[in-house]
């Protein structure tokens, strides 16, 4: 299926450290991916199923073996219910996410979760006035309790809406009601989900796709919101920071500590702990010049965007990262962990530890932290990591200098930067010096090589004036290319090039983690509300140029149930279904304004989603350009 140029191929500033892990004898994800060749094309068509014990069953794609499982379920039903329990799983991912924090928030207001605090007051006012709670004369921590106790009706079913679908512009939620899409509980809809996907409920193949619209959209309206939200007043709403990233901001005169995962709440007091002074003098008795705290994936997305601190790598960098040898600690939450890394790290000296009671993982000491002994589990890890400093076997090997970069761009931040009102950026929309704008998110894939979906269609996006946001891996990628830098200007259009100077910011603004994406929701409803439009009326588009995780299914789905035209790299397994396919490529646009669109090669891919731009500024009455 895929151009040989852009598969099975590691990433080339990467090249040195797979050498390395290579020579060290590591058998890395790339490798994996090979031994699985020819991967199963039953699944990759979504045409196998198993969801029940008469089965497991499958569909011949050429029409000459079964063409219904053992219950009489066809391609169309098959194909469907595999990929809604793929948007099912994402949004639980996010939403169990959102819960945890929503469990801090309430920690916090009661005064178990020791260490924790509300760092953003205006902003819990702000959310808690949208959930209809007064403010006035009452103590912050009263607010934080109400708060966090509205924010868990939105979990169950005592709600006709959930609340955030309200920051939506009123034709959306028009859009939504006439389709019956408004998502009603956030574990509801999930949970509804697969009670339609059980063998013998939901046989309609359309109506199973809408409820995953809606369950889509309970995510990215309701749990991934919550996260996002909820994580701005515990821990800050982010601003511009400068960071570094790459392989290169391991130290090999430091301790290191790598977090890895997605939720903040471990990851914070890690960071907290790394400043305590006593283990700061422990450090330099061991011969450690200081403690570096970096992060990979997402959880050091939260930490870049509010804190600045360090990105090491994205995804699938993990094991090559673990093969420099310099890491003393790795400390994980969950998702995107490969349990191959407890592995990897036992080649080393890197001590390997789990946080959650939910994510275990082998060949990792499992420490459980929750918001009461956090920051006490937290100081003791990093005092083992410390300790961990002198059992290093060799000289470390960190053969790249860091890339400099700026993150912590939130909607309040870019808002901020315009005047407090989108209007300037709608002016150079209207004007055509941006012609549009571009989320870029998700993960790498091994399918695609390493980081070249990403950054290639990041180029041809910014050098043609389109503005890109991006989160996730995507924005370490980005980052690693030196466009997060506001001189990266200079790849830029001469359109963007003038407002990106204009504003000191650069052309790629990085949003955050993948529960971020909902920053990209708010910020082109503050869009559409400011032109009078719908959100699928903007000239935007959204795009997971190495997608890989179910997580990665629901926003895209959540993205186009929202208005949002989409571009996926790697083909999702609904190619066994004409019917899915052209539902999601071309009959959505009657439902909710915006499709799906599959193109592996980035270069085709920015010919595409620029066309698609252009058509949406004509339909403006804009300037508007032909590119195909
Ligand atoms: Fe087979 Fe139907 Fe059971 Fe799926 S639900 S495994 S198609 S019998
Ligand atoms: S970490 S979901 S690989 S973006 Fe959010 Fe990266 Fe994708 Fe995980």
């Amino acid at each position: 299926m895929f151009d040989p140029k852009i598969s099975l191929s590691v990433t080339t500033d990467g090249d040195p450290l797979y050498a390395k892990a290579r020579k060290d004898g590591i058998e890395t994800v790339w490798e994996r991916h090979e031994a699985q060749q020819p991967q199963c094309g039953f699944c990759d068509m979504g045409l196998s199923c198993r969801i029940c014990v008469m089965g497991p069953c499958r569909v011949d794609p050429f029409g000459e073996g079964p063409q219904t499982g053992v219950c009489g379920a066809d391609a169309d039903i098959i194909v469907a219910r595999n990929l809604c329990r793929m948007i099912a799983a994402g949004a639980a991912s996010h939403s169990d996410h959102g819960r945890d924090l929503v469990e801090v928030l309430a920690g916090v207001a009661e005064g178990s979760a020791i260490g924790y605090k509300i760092r953003d007051e205006a902003k819990l006012k702000r959310v808690a006035a949208e959930y209809g709670i007064t403010t006035d004369g009452k103590e912050v921590l009263t607010i934080a309790g109400e708060l966090a106790d509205a924010m868990m009706e939105d979990y169950g079913m005592r709600r006709k809406a959930i609340q955030l679908v309200d920051r939506a512009p009123q034709k959306r939620r028009a859009v939504w009601e006439k389709f019956n899409l408004t998502p009603r509980g956030i574990d509801r809809e999930t949970s509804e989900m697969m009670h339609r996907t059980h063998m013998g409920v939901d046989n309609n193949w359309v109506t199973l796709l809408l409820q995953g619209m809606r369950n889509a959209l309970s995510d990215g309206w309701g749990g991934s919101m919550i996260a996002t939200e909820v994580s701005d007043i515990l821990f800050g709403v982010p601003a511009p920071r400068p960071t570094t990233v790459n392989a290169g901001v391991l130290k090999a005169d430091q301790v290191n500590i790598v977090v890895h995962g997605h939720n903040p709440v471990v990851s914070e007091m890690v960071s907290l702990a790394c400043q305590s002074k006593k283990l700061l003098d422990l450090a330099a008795k061991k011969g450690a010049k200081g403690i570096n705290l970096v992060g990979v994936c997402c959880t050091g997305n939260e930490l870049l965007m509010r804190r600045g601190i360090a990105m090491a790598g994205n995804h699938l960098m993990t094991e090559l990262i673990l093969s420099t040898g310099a890491v003393d600690m790795m400390i994980v939450d969950y998702q995107c962990i490969m349990p191959s890394i407890g592995k990897v790290a036992s080649c080393y000296h890197t001590k390997m530890i789990s946080t959650s009671d939910k994510a275990q993982f082998p060949q990792m000491e499992h420490i459980e932290f929750h918001p009461g002994n956090a920051e006490k589990k937290a100081a003791e890890v990093v005092r083992t990591a410390v300790e961990n400093f002198t059992n290093r076997k060799g000289t470390p090997f960190i053969p790249v200098e860091p890339q400099a970069a700026v993150g912590g761009f939130s909607v309040e931040t870019i808002l901020g930067a315009l005047g407090g009102t989108p209007e300037p950026l709608i002016d150079a929309i209207k004007a055509g010096k941006i012609r549009g704008a571009v989320g870029i998110v998700g993960c790498n894939n091994p399918k695609i090589k390493h980081d070249y979906g990403h950054v290639t269609l990041t180029r041809r996006l910014i050098e043609n004036d389109i503005l890109v946001v991006d989160t996730g891996c995507v924005s370490v990628a980005t980052a690693k290319a030196g466009f997060k830098l506001p001189e990266a200007a200079a790849m830029a259009g001469p359109g963007l090039q003038e407002i990106c100077k204009a504003l000191g910011i650069p052309p790629v603004l990085h949003m955050g983690s993948c529960v971020d994406n909902v920053r990209i929701l708010v910020l082109v409803s503050a869009l559409a509300d400011a032109l009078g439009v719908d959100i699928s009326d903007l000239p935007v588009a959204g795009s997971a140029p190495e997608w890989y995780s179910e997580k990665a299914v629901t926003i895209g789905t959540y993205f186009v149930a929202s208005g949002v035209t989409t571009h996926l790299g790697p083909m999702p397994p609904i190619t066994g279904s004409m019917n899915v396919v052209k539902l999601l490529t071309e009959g959505l646009g009657d439902v909710v304004g915006a499709t799906f669109a599959v193109e592996p090669d980035p270069e085709k891919a920015a010919i595409f989603l620029r066309q698609t731009i252009e058509d949406k500024r004509k339909a403006l009455g804009l300037d508007s350009r032909n590119v195909a």
